[in-house]
């Protein structure tokens, strides 16, 4: 039996429209579903939307429908850009669907029946944009939440809760047993420690709104969002609440699931441990890339800059959109989406070094071998050069493909496309066919057809029309026995005689002038938004500058404060008689040591307040976006402690 492969995309919320994040991930799942398929393997790739939930229900209220109503809109927005993406899915499910219902209730049924399932209240604070609760050391300061910055809401509800906390340490064992579980290593290293801290159990119902599936014999409570969405990768299997599952389930669990950074945790732990408790193998691997920002920003509404993934294959077409997604930033990393970057790689990458190729071995093929794949002579050195880079080319980018690295996959692929163009500057066709040396222009022609043959069959998976055009040009038909890739295991497949064809370009330039009105229709809305927002914030005068006592703070001790990942208490000499006591949130990025003998900028006339019990009588000031990525303030040079800043 061959071997199978089930790759899952996050199911997307149905509150708002898709963006250029929703058809990241679900590209690449669709390059590892068709690569897979193409390797042969019994291949499934399964997709969805997310529709139930407080959030979808306060969204719907706002737009004055039913839930139901509006995914319904939303879902068909969905499937409208995976058909332009060109998204071969083979199931997509809906968590509103019946089939998933049974499944959600059927799972719970197993957990309860495993004694995971209690009743009890829960109390804490809630954001509905996270659909999670938030606790003391894990919001943001001022009740926000760390995700979204808004305020979170204080809610106490019964609940009934799933034992989480009893798989803490299995859930630990299994992570360290498999090592292609959560990958990369860095979101592998975020859980272990996570982890390690210790789980709670999990509130798994509602009783405050009914947009949900009910818990099975208690009608007032909806099951949580969230274990309603993450079983749709069993239901969209059609688990059938046994041990094996049904016969879909028994093919093709456990599956691949590619999600965002975002959502890592609830993949990599609450799931995980939910199939645990109810007897289920695990997920072979959950993969969490990164996150894309725009033009260098957060995308966001307000801002006006989420990307529209209609608009991108408006302006550049679908293959390069593809193209330009998983080559310009590695998987597991955070990237900026910018037009200059894809215009350029769409004029360097496609249009000069793989549509140029295309065009001028076509072009020579009509002109030197009759508009045919000629038969191909005794191989010399650089022939054997060109094929070996082939054979290497398509060893490397299945082994990238197989770790997820789709970027350094089209690498490996571009080695090959500039090694043919380079192939062709050395072997000089044009001179053979003047000194009429008819058997080495035909091995030479060959061997670039072939080559070019090669190109097609390995960018298949990004780039499906481009593959199939490239085919139709070369002669070869259109059938997948030529786009698999048993068809590149050996040399020389390329049918001797098969009728070579010109066709349209196979990505026209972006010309200087064109990209200049592309980069402007893009990026206007954003610099006008941006404009509004500076009026919009207020402007202060030198006055209210001067009420800010800011000074030079030279830190003197530096501690964690217990139970905070990103609390820190400095000790900071201001220049008066003792040092002060500051609390700063920037534990994730430096340790204490690091911060010790810094001179730092500080706020020295802020109202104390208490943050986790610690008493803090300043601010240090930094930069960056949160977490990890702060970088604070600070002075070069030897300056007194206490020195004001003007
Ligand atoms: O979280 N960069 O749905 P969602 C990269 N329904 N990827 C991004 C992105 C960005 N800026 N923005 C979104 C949910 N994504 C839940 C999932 S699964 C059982 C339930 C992608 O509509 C990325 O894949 O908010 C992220 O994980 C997903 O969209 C979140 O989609």
């Amino acid at each position: 039996m061959s071997e199978s492969f089930y790759v899952t995309t996050p199911i997307y919320y149905v509150n708002d429209v898709p963006h250029i994040g929703h058809a990241y991930t679900t590209i690449a799942a669709d390059v590892l579903a068709r690569y897979h398929r193409s390797q042969g393997h019994r291949t499934r790739f399964l997709t969805g939307t997310d529709e139930h939930g407080q959030k979808i229900f306060k969204a719907s209220k706002a737009q004055g429908l039913k839930p139901i109503e509006l995914a319904n809109q939303v879902v068909e927005r969905f499937r409208v850009l995976w058909d332009r993406l060109g998204i071969s899915f083979d199931d997509f499910i809906r968590t509103t669907q019946d089939r998933h219902a049974q499944v959600v209730q059927n799972i719970w049924k197993r957990v309860e029946g495993n004694g995971d399932i209690y009743l009890g209240s829960y109390e804490g604070w809630y954001c509905t944009g996270c659909e999670e609760y938030y606790t003391e050391s894990t919001m943001d300061e001022g009740n926000l939440c760390p995700i979204h910055k808004t305020p979170l809401e204080r809610l106490k509800e019964k609940s009934y809760f799933f034992r989480m906390s009893k798989y803490a340490n299995a859930l630990l064992e299994h992570i360290e047993r498999h090592p292609e579980f959560i990958q990369p290593e860095i979101r592998k290293n975020e859980i272990v420690s996570f982890v390690k801290d210790g789980l709670r159990d999990l509130s798994v119902s509602r009783t405050s709104f009914d947009w949900g599936i009910k818990v099975p014999g208690d009608p007032e409570h909806v099951i949580y969002v969230w274990i309603d969405a993450l079983t749709n990768y069993i239901s969209g299997l059609g688990w059938n609440g046994t041990d094996r599952g049904g016969e879909l389930f028994e093919q093709f669990w456990p599956a691949v699931h590619l999600i965002g950074k975002d959502i890592l945790r609830f993949h990599a732990v609450y799931w995980p441990t939910l199939l645990m408790s109810a007897g289920l193998p695990l997920p072979k691997t959950v993969y969490a890339h990164g996150w894309w920002t725009v033009e260098g920003e957060k995308m966001s509404k307000s801002l006006r800059n989420v990307v529209e993934p209609h608009a991108l294959v408006d302006a550049y077409g679908k293959d390069p959109v593809r193209y330009f997604l998983l080559r310009e930033v590695p998987f597991g990393l955070d990237g900026d989406f910018s037009h200059h970057a894809i215009i350029g790689r769409i004029n360097a990458e496609l249009a000069n070094d793989l549509g140029n190729l295309l065009r001028r071995s076509v072009t020579m093929a009509e002109k030197y071998t009759d508009s045919m794949a000629p038969k191909p002579g005794e191989q010399n050195e650089l022939d054997k050069g060109l094929m070996n880079t082939a054979v290497a080319s398509a060893r490397d980018s299945a082994r990238h493909l197989d770790n997820y690295a789709f970027h350094k996959a089209l690498v490996s692929i571009w080695e090959l496309v500039r090694a043919v163009n380079r192939y062709i500057d050395e072997a000089a066709p044009w001179t053979l066919y003047k000194k009429g040396e008819r058997e080495r222009l035909g091995t030479v022609i060959f061997h670039i057809l072939e080559a070019i043959r090669w190109v097609a069959v390995m960018i298949g998976p990004f780039m499906p029309d481009t593959a199939r055009t490239i085919c139709e040009q070369l002669g070869i038909s259109d059938d997948d026995e030529h786009m698999m890739r048993k068809s590149i295991e050996q040399w020389a497949g390329l049918a001797v005689g098969s009728r070579v064809k010109k066709g349209p370009a196979l990505f026209p330039r972006i010309e200087p002038d064109r990209a200049k009105v592309l980069i402007f229709q893009f990026t206007e809305p954003l610099a006008e938004s941006k404009q509004e927002h500076a009026v919009e914030d207020k402007m202060i005068n030198i006055d209210d500058l001067k009420k800010v006592d800011l000074r030079l703070g030279l830190v003197k001790e530096a501690e964690r404060i217990p139970k905070s990942k990103k609390l820190l208490k400095l000790m900071i000499d201001l220049g008066e008689e003792e040092p002060r006591q500051v609390v700063a949130g920037i534990g994730l990025a430096y340790t204490p040591e690091q911060l010790v003998g810094k001179r730092l900028l500080v706020v020295a006339n802020l109202e104390p307040v208490k943050l986790m019990g610690v008493e803090s009588k300043g601010m240090v000031m930094a930069a960056g976006p949160g977490g990890e990525n702060v970088v604070v303030a600070q002075f070069d040079g030897e300056l007194p402690a206490g020195e004001s800043v003007h």
